[in-house]
C-alpha cells in the first residue's frame, strides 16, 4: 500500500470537522457558541460566513460566469496517463485505451510498473499549446487524474503520481504556463471514481495493493485535497471536468457537496454535469435531479440545440480511444472533425476534441495531422465560430448555419445539384459573400419559398465553404 494512510485520515478529519451542514446563502444558519464566546470581549469579530450554495445562482450570474465558454466553442482535451505506455496492448489484445486497468483486469501491483517506464522526455508543452492554438482552439482540459488513479502532478496525498515515474518534472505546470503564454485557458478533467485508492467503495479485486477497508469517508477529503491543490498551483482554471459519477458510491448529494467545494475554491470556475448524478447515459444531458453548470454528450453531437440557458460541450475522440493506442486506425477524417464543430456550434454548443499522447510525451502524427487542416480551416471561417448562436431554422440537408448579431453564416458541406439553397427565413440581405473570398459576391433573392441563395459555380473548401449574409432587421423563419 502506497497511499500515505496517516495523511488519508487526518484529512478525513480536518474535513469532517470543517464540514457545515449545507445552506442558502441568505440563511445565516444558527450562531456558533464559540464565536459567542470569543464576541463577549470589546472587539465584536464577525461571524462565520454561512457558506454559500452556489446551485442556487441566477441565471444571470451563470450566464456571466459561462460567458467566455459560450463565445469560444471550441477546446481540446488532453488524455494523458500511464496508460499510454502499454499503449492499447495487453495479453492478445491490442484495442485497448485508458480503460485498460479496468478491462484487461490488470493486477494494480503490475499496472504500477508503467510507472517506472513514463518518461516522457519528448513532452514540449509550448508545442501542445501551441498546436491547440493553430487549431483554432481557445481552452484545454487536461486529464489530471484518470480512472486508474495516478496524478499527472506531484501531489502530496499520495504518492501514486508522476513522482513515481523517472520524469522529474510536473507537466501539468509546464502546460498550465504554456497555456498562459498562448492565451489558452487551461482546465483539467478529474475521475470521481478511482481504482487505485483503496477507500473508493466499489474496490476492484484486481486492486492487490490495495489494504484496509474501502470508506468514501474517507476517499472524498483526499478528493478535495488533491483537487485544492490542482485550484491553487495551477489555477485559475476555466473548468473542473469531472467523471467516473455513475458508480453507486457516488450521491447526488455528493455531488451538490463537490460542486460548493470548488466553487469556493475558485467561485468562477465551470464544473461539468458529471460532478452529480442528473446525465441521462452517453448523450450527456441532464435529466431529473442534475448539478452542474453544462451537459457533456460524449462521442455525438446532440440531434437538435436545447432550450436557451442550457450549455454543453460534445467531447470525442479522433480515433477510437481517449488514450494513446498505438495501433489505431479508425481515424475520423479532418472533414468529419470540422463538420463536428460546425454542427456543435449550429446547435449552440461546444466541440471538446480529444488527443491521446504517446508515453514519451508526443501527439499521434495522426492527430497533429487534423489539428492542422482545422486550423486551415479556421483560420479563414472561425468568425462563424466564435461568438455565434444556434441556427435560426432546422438543419438543413446541405450543411448548418450559425448566426452572430446581424449576419448568417451558412456552412456549405455538400452543395445541392442545382446550386440552389432554400433557406425558410424572411431576411433583408444586403451583402452575402464567402468567408473564403470577400469578393465573391453571392446571389440571394426573398421568395415566397423563401430565401435562396445562388451558390457560385464552384466552391473553395471541399470541406465546408462559409457564406456570410449581412442582414438588416428581423430575420425571422418561416413556417
Ligand atoms: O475519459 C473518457 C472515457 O474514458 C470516459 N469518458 C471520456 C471523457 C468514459 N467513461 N466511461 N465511458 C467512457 C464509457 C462508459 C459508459 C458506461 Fe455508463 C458506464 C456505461 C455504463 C456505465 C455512462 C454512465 C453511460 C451510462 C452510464
Amino acid at each position: 500500500m502506497t497511499l500515505r494512510r496517516t495523511d488519508c485520515l487526518l484529512l478525513a478529519a480536518l474535513a469532517l470537522a470543517a464540514a457545515a451542514p449545507p445552506a442558502r446563502a441568505q440563511s445565516a444558519g444558527p450562531v456558533q457558541a464559540g464565536a459567542t464566546a470569543r464576541a463577549a470581549g470589546a472587539l465584536t469579530p464577525a461571524l462565520p460566513a454561512a457558506p454559500i450554495d452556489y446551485t442556487q445562482e441566477s441565471a444571470e450570474d451563470k450566464a456571466r460566469r459561462m460567458a467566455w465558454f459560450n463565445h469560444d466553442r471550441f477546446g481540446m482535451f488532453i488524455h494523458w496517463g500511464l496508460y499510454a505506455v502499454p499503449a492499447g496492448a495487453w495479453g492478445d489484445r491490442t484495442d485497448y485505451g485508458e480503460w485498460i486497468m479496468e478491462q484487461a483486469r490488470i493486477p494494480v501491483s503490475e499496472y504500477e510498473k508503467f510507472a517506472d517506464q513514463f518518461n516522457p522526455t519528448k513532452f514540449d508543452a509550448d508545442a501542445w499549446a501551441r498546436m491547440a492554438k493553430d487549431a483554432g482552439m481557445k481552452y484545454i482540459v487536461l486529464t489530471s487524474k484518470h480512472h486508474e488513479g495516478f496524478a499527472l502532478w506531484p501531489t502530496k496525498q499520495s504518492d501514486w503520481s508522476i513522482e513515481r515515474t523517472p520524469f522529474g518534472r510536473d507537466p501539468v505546470a509546464e502546460l498550465a504556463a504554456a497555456c498562459r503564454r498562448h492565451g489558452l485557458r487551461f482546465a483539467f478533467y478529474h475521475s470521481i471514481m478511482d481504482w487505485y485508492h483503496p477507500a473508493w467503495e466499489t474496490r476492484r479485486a484486481w486492486n492487490d495493493v490495495a489494504t484496509g477497508s474501502t470508506n468514501m469517508e474517507e476517499y472524498i477529503p483526499f478528493m478535495k485535497a488533491q483537487l485544492k491543490e490542482l485550484v491553487e498551483n495551477y489555477g485559475p482554471l476555466g473548468i473542473m471536468w469531472f467523471d467516473g459519477e455513475w458508480e453507486s458510491p457516488w450521491t447526488h448529494e455528493r455531488g451538490v457537496d463537490l460542486y460548493n467545494y470548488v466553487r469556493s475554491l475558485q467561485p468562477d470556475i465551470l464544473i461539468n454535469n458529471r460532478v452529480g448524478k442528473g446525465r441521462a447515459g452517453m448523450s450527456g444531458m441532464d435529466q431529473g435531479q442534475g448539478v452542474g453548470d453544462f451537459g457533456t454528450p460524449e462521442q455525438e453531437v446532440p440531434g437538435t440545440g436545447f432550450a436557451p440557458g442550457v450549455y454543453w460541450e460534445s467531447c470525442m475522440t479522433m480515433g477510437d480511444t481517449w488514450g494513446y493506442n498505438a495501433t489505431e486506425d479508425n481515424w475520423k477524417s479532418s472533414r468529419q472533425l470540422i463538420h463536428h464543430l460546425i454542427d456543435a456550434a449550429s446547435k449552440g454548443g461546444n466541440y471538446l476534441l480529444n488527443v491521446g499522447p504517446t508515453a514519451e510525451g508526443l501527439f499521434p502524427q495522426e492527430s497533429i495531422d487534423r489539428l492542422a487542416d482545422i486550423g486551415r480551416w479556421m483560420k479563414v471561417n472561425s468568425e462563424a465560430i466564435y461568438g455565434t448562436t444556434a441556427s435560426p431554422i432546422a438543419t438543413p440537408a446541405w450543411g448548418r448555419i450559425t448566426q452572430k448579431r446581424d449576419r448568417l453564416y451558412l456552412h456549405v458541406f455538400d452543395a445541392p445539384a442545382d446550386g440552389q439553397l432554400v433557406l425558410p427565413l424572411q431576411a433583408n440581405v444586403r451583402r452575402a459573400y464567402l468567408l473564403a473570398d470577400r469578393r465573391q459576391a453571392v446571389t440571394t433573392a426573398q421568395t415566397p419559398a423563401g430565401l435562396t441563395v445562388t451558390l457560385p459555380a464552384s466552391l473553395p473548401d471541399a470541406d465546408a465553404t462559409v457564406i456570410a449574409l449581412e442582414t438588416r432587421g428581423a430575420v425571422t423563419a418561416l413556417d
